[in-house]
C-alpha cells in the first residue's frame, strides 16, 4: 500500500524515532509499504518517519528501481565509519519543491538489520553515502532544512510558512 508522505512541520518528522524491538509481520508490511511509497514518489530513499511511523527503519534505492539488487532496507541502522567531504544538492520528499547544496561526508559505512532481521554492513560513497546520511537524519528528527543556516534556511522556512497559511502545504 502506498502511504501518504508527511511534510515539514508534521510532528513525527521532527522527533527521534524508536528502535524496532522485533521484526513482526506488521514490521514486514510496513517495510513493503515504504518500498512501494518510495518507488511511487519517486525517491531514492524513505524513512519510516516520513509515513508517520516513529521507528528506526529506512529504505533506499539510488537506481530508482532500475536495478533490483540496489534496493536496501535498514532496520536499527548505525554509522560505523564516516569520512571525506562532498558538496552536492539535496532534496527531500517531505520538503517538496525545495533543495539546497549541503556538505556531507563522501563515504559512510552503515550497520543494521535487513528485512529478514539479519545483520548487514553496507558501504556507501557519493549519492548512496548522501542518501544514507539523509535517511539517518530523518531517524533523528532532522531534515536537510535543519542543517542549513542563515539566509538559505530563512528563505525556505518563510516560503513553507506562506504555503502553509495558504493551505498549499
Ligand atoms: O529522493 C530523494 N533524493 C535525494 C537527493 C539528494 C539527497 C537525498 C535525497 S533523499 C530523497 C528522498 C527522501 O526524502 N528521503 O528521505
Ligand atoms: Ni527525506
Amino acid at each position: 500500500m502506498i502511504r501518504p508522505i508527511s511534510r515539514y512541520g508534521a510532528e513525527v518528522l521532527h522527533q527521534p524515532a524508536r528502535p524496532v524491538s522485533d521484526i513482526t509481520p506488521e514490521i514486514t508490511q510496513l517495510v513493503d509499504d515504504m518500498i512501494q511509497t518510495m518507488y511511487a514518489a519517486p525517491g531514492i530513499g524513505l524513512a519510516a518517519t516520513q509515513i508517520g511511523v516513529p521507528l528506526r527503519i529506512f529504505v533506499a534505492d539510488i537506481s530508482l528501481g532500475r536495478n533490483p539488487a540496489d534496493l536496501i532496507t535498514f532496520i536499527n541502522p548505525e554509522f560505523v565509519e564516516r569520512d571525506g567531504m562532498q558538496l552536492e544538492e539535496e532534496g527531500c520528499l517531505s520538503v517538496p519543491g525545495f533543495n539546497a547544496t549541503l556538505a556531507r561526508p563522501s563515504r559512510v559505512v552503515v550497520k543494521g538489520l535487513n528485512r529478514h532481521g539479519e545483520e548487514q554492513v553496507i558501504e556507501g560513497t557519493g549519492l548512496l553515502a548522501r542518501c544514507f546520511q539523509h535517511e539517518m537524519d530523518h531517524l533523528e528528527g532532522t531534515l536537510f532544512v535543519d542543517r542549513l543556516r542563515g539566509l538559505q534556511k530563512d528563505l525556505i522556512v518563510r516560503k513553507i510558512k506562506k504555503l502553509s497559511r495558504a493551505g498549499k502545504w
